[in-house]
Order: structure tokens, then sequence, then C-alpha cells
């Protein structure tokens, strides 16, 4: 047996804020997990240092189940994006060690590999149609198979998943940034710019679009029936999720496939969603829905009612985060398509990861655990840069959903 020694939270903000836990045993074998919660990292840095990390010395590190089960249960308080992401910390970061200890790359400890890489999509994004389209030509000349477009509204400054630099940052500095919203400008004007991609570049290519919450359920179903020449692979978030069964009536209205569950925590969050068949892919992530044990029950679940996998991926999971990703995905039957964003070139140097893209496809290496190490002297010199995610407010001034 291998007992937990100590603990260690990083928060660091190698070209943008990330929160890593390390764990490491009596034998000095040494686990990384992700923990960041992008604009609230401080909130899981407390969890996981002033409750968790007293609770985890003189524990077994080979008992992964176990510990998920004490922090979940053992808290009384449940579920939320705090908790979860500090418990997905710990699991990943017991996963990692195990890895090591067995001297196998975690996937093999999931039942080894079900295909041969791990589908990514890229993010095409443009401040006009034409930037767009451009942008669309570089993911393909990449070798991306699926790239998702998105351009800004015109009219409609700061349009989410539209980047201004090399890396995409929606979180600011100082106070959140306020973008106005006007959702029928969005509805004129994104089925344009899907359908001007499919016009230039055909079909034999994956298209996605993220719709980021902002619609209601039948504006929802109003923009899906609208964009189906465009084929999309997925409308993603295409309506708030706290309401599962609203999923039913854009569902009732378009063949277009729904992807939702980047906000989600749990296996209870995402229960009708599966269980009803409402959606078609689960984008729940290994760093906020309770790490590698809790994400493959979700997807268990999903693949009794024939839904696939989609995991968030964006800057603001760590690149623990994408390897613990990498690993699940290409273990799982079930397995659809998973976000990728490249990172900054600072947030490579701290986080040394072995994750490597080929025609499309991710990879994790064979290095034993996850494959990611994590320079703290390097970390050290890039300190913590509290930011916010933006507040998006309708044109009358009212607050909408960002
Ligand atoms: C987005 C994210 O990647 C996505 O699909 O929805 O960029 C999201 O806005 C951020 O992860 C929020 O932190
Ligand atoms: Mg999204």
């Amino acid at each position: 047996m291998s007992r937990i020694e100590h603990a260690e939270v990083f928060v660091a903000s190698p070209a943008r804020n990330f929160v890593t836990l390390r764990i490491t045993t009596a034998d000095g074998v040494t686990g990384h997990g992700d923990a960041t919660l992008n604009g609230r990292e401080l909130a899981v840095a407390s969890y996981l240092r002033d409750h968790v990390v007293p609770l985890l010395i003189g524990r077994d590190a080979a008992r992964i189940e176990d510990t998920w089960q004490y922090l979940y249960r053992g808290a009384y308080w449940r579920r939320g994006p705090v908790t979860m992401t500090a418990i997905a910390a710990v699991d990943t970061a017991l996963w990692d060690i195990k890895g090591k200890v067995a001297g196998l790359p975690v996937y093999q400890l999931l039942g080894g590999r079900c295909r041969d890489g791990v589908l990514v999509y890229g993010h095409a994004s443009g401040s006009d149609v034409p930037s767009l389209l451009d942008d669309v030509a570089r993911f393909r000349e990449a070798g991306y198979r699926a790239v998702r477009a998105q351009a800004a509204v015109p009219g409609v400054g700061g349009t989410y998943g539209v980047r201004k630099g090399a890396i995409y940052e929606p979180a600011a500095a100082s106070l959140p940034d306020e973008q106005p919203w006007d959702t029928e400008a969005y509805l004129r004007f994104a089925p344009t710019y899907l359908r001007a991609v499919r016009e230039r570049y055909g079909f034999d290519f994956h298209l996605l679009h993220d719709v980021h919450h902002r619609l209601t359920p039948v504006e929802a179903a109003r923009f899906g029936k609208t964009v189906e020449e465009a084929q999309l692979f997925w409308m993603e978030d295409p309506t708030p999720v706290e309401n599962q069964e609203s999923f039913r009536l854009i569902r009732q209205h378009t063949t277009t496939p729904i992807a939702v569950g980047e906000v989600l925590n749990s296996i209870w969050d995402v229960h009708h969603l599966i269980t009803e068949q409402l959606i078609d892919y689960v984008r729940t992530s290994v760093v906020h829905a309770g790490g590698i044990t809790h994400l493959r029950r979700i997807f268990d679940l999903a693949a009794l009612y024939g839904i696939r996998t989609g995991s968030h991926g964006a800057t603001d999971l760590s690149p623990v985060a994408l390897a613990a990703a990498v690993h699940l995905d290409l273990a799982v039957p079930n397995f659809g398509i998973q976000e990728y964003m490249e990172h900054a070139p600072e947030t490579m140097e701290v986080f040394r990861c072995g994750v490597t893209l080929a025609d499309g496809l991710l990879n994790p290496g064979d290095a034993p655990g996850l494959g990611v190490d994590y320079d703290e002297k390097l970390a050290a010199r890039f300190p913590y840069n509290p930011r916010y995610l933006p507040v998006a407010r309708r044109l009358d001034g009212s607050v909408h959903d960002w």
C-alpha cells in the first residue's frame, strides 16, 4: 500500500490562470489533477487546501473509487462546480499515480484503446464572414477533420467564441467585461455564415457551432431548423440547461444534433437529457464533472442510450485535463469528438504534456500515468492574475446568459 504523504495546490498564470493539484505518495510517486474553474479559481483552491488536503494525508493512494465516495458523500453538501472540480482534481491525480505505479498509460487501465486516435474539432472564428472563411481554411489545411465556426454578430460587440489574438481568451482583468446581446441579429446572421462555409468548402468535414446558452427553447428550435441544410455535427448549448425538460421542445422541431454539458457537474445533471434521449452528445469534462471516475460513469450511462461524448476542452482547462480527457476518449466505446484549443506557449512550458496532434487526431503517448509534468518553479514566475468571464446584457440593459 502506498500512502498519500502530501498534496499541494498551485495557482499560477502562465498566459492564463490554472489551479493544479499535486499528490505525492510515501514512495515518492506524484500525480497531477486540474482544478481550474474559470473566474472562480481561488474558491476551488481553498476548497482543496482548507477542506480536502487534510483528509488525503495518510490515505491509500490506490483506493480511487473509495476516495471519490468519501469526498462526495463525506462532505454532506453535494454537487456544484466548486465541489466537483475539487473532487475531480483528486481523482485525476490518483489515476495518474495508479498509472505510474503500474507502469502503464491511464488509457490502458481504463480498458485499452478503442480507436487509433481521438477526433478533435478546432475553433475557426472571424470578425466577419470573409475572415471566418479564411480561418476555416487554415484549420482544414492543418489537417483538422472537424471545425467549429463562430463569427462576430454585426453590431454586437465582443461575441463569444471569436478569437482576438492567437489564443482565445474570454476572461478579462478587474471587473467583468459587459457585452451587448441581440438575439434577433444573431438568429438572422449565424445561419448565413454556416451556409457560406458549406458553399465554399463543401461537406467532407464536420462543421460545429456553439450557441452558448443564448436562445430560449423555441428560438433554439427555430435556429436548428434553419441550419439543417448545413448538416452540422452539432449545435452546442442551444438553451440554458438548468431545465433539462426544455430540450424536448427543441428535439420535436429539428434534426440538428444537440450537444450539452460544459457547465454541468454530475450524472444527475444529465440524467433526463440522457435517459429521455433529448441530446446527441454529452459534453461534460474530466475537470468540472468529478474526474475520470465520474465522467466514465456519465459516459457509460450515455452509451446505453446511443448518446456519444464530446468533452469540453477550451483553453481554460489545463493540459492535465486535456491529457486525462484524451486517455478516457481513447477507451470509451461511445466516444464522439473532443474539443481542442491550442494553449499559449507559456502554458505548454509549465505543463509538459505528451499529447500530440496528427491528421486531426490526438494521442496521449505511452508514458505511464497521464504523461504530463508540472514545472512548479517556472509556474512561480507567473503569479495569479484575477480575471472574470464577461457578462452579457440585452439591448434593454437586462442581464442575459453569457
Ligand atoms: C466554450 C468555452 O469551448 C467552448 O465551447 O463554451 O470557451 C467557454 O466559454 C469557456 O470554457 C468558459 O470558461
Ligand atoms: Mg461551449
